[in-house]
């Protein structure tokens, strides 16, 4: 449909969503997680290559969070604070610097899809000049799909790296339709 030309410039950054054991490995395992590990860990080469920023947003919950099924919620207990379960995958490339991590869902009371949702996200890409996130990680239909959504409403120009996300899909097709709804509010979908 179209052909896109770009390079990585300055006001740039990349958006490395909630790559933690838990949703990997874990109790809330996406299948087929662990085949963009190597994807996202190229992207996160081009960007420090770059010298732009790479910002990791993590799921970050208290032990009593209420988005757990034992506390009313819909989830099986995930990414509890300080846990395996929640530490980023043993085979994602941490860039030495120009990194930021992003903790969400901290609150006991509040979930958060969106890194965006009570962090300092939208002020560090702000502060740093920021006009387009380039957005990867999991999971499609959930914290990538509200991430990047956050991020159009806060006025960036967002691109998902297609090739560098992967969905729950609890109902068929979810991860498409997320995807969709994204194109249809202004989001690019791209491959580098
Ligand atoms: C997520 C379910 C619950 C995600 C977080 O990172 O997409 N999904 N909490
Ligand atoms: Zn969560």
């Amino acid at each position: 449909m179209a052909r896109l030309e770009m390079a990585i410039t300055e006001r740039d950054a990349l958006i490395v969503v909630d790559m933690q054991n838990d949703f990997i490995t874990g109790t809330l395992a996406v299948k087929d997680a662990e085949k963009i590990i190597p994807v996202i860990n190229r992207y996160v080469s081009l960007f420090e290559e770059a010298q732009r920023p790479i910002f990791f947003t993590r799921d970050w919950h208290p032990q009593n969070h209420i988005s757990f099924k034992e506390n009313g919620g819909v989830w099986p207990t995930h990414c509890v604070q300080k846990t395996e379960g929640a530490s980023f995958h043993p085979e994602l490339k941490m860039p030495k610097d120009n990194l930021f991590i992003i903790s969400k869902g901290t609150s006991p009371d509040f979930d958060a899809y969106s890194g965006f949702q009570g962090t300092m996200l939208d002020a560090l890409l702000k502060e740093r000049g920021i006009k387009r996130i380039f957005v990867c990680g999991i999971a499609t239909d959930y914290c990538v799909f509200h991430t990047a959504l956050g991020g159009i409403h806060l006025g960036y120009q967002v691109f998902v790296l297609t090739d560098a996300v992967k969905g729950v899909d609890l109902n068929l097709g979810d991860s498409q339709k997320a995807l969709q709804k994204l194109y249809q509010m202004g989001a690019v979908g791209i491959e580098l």
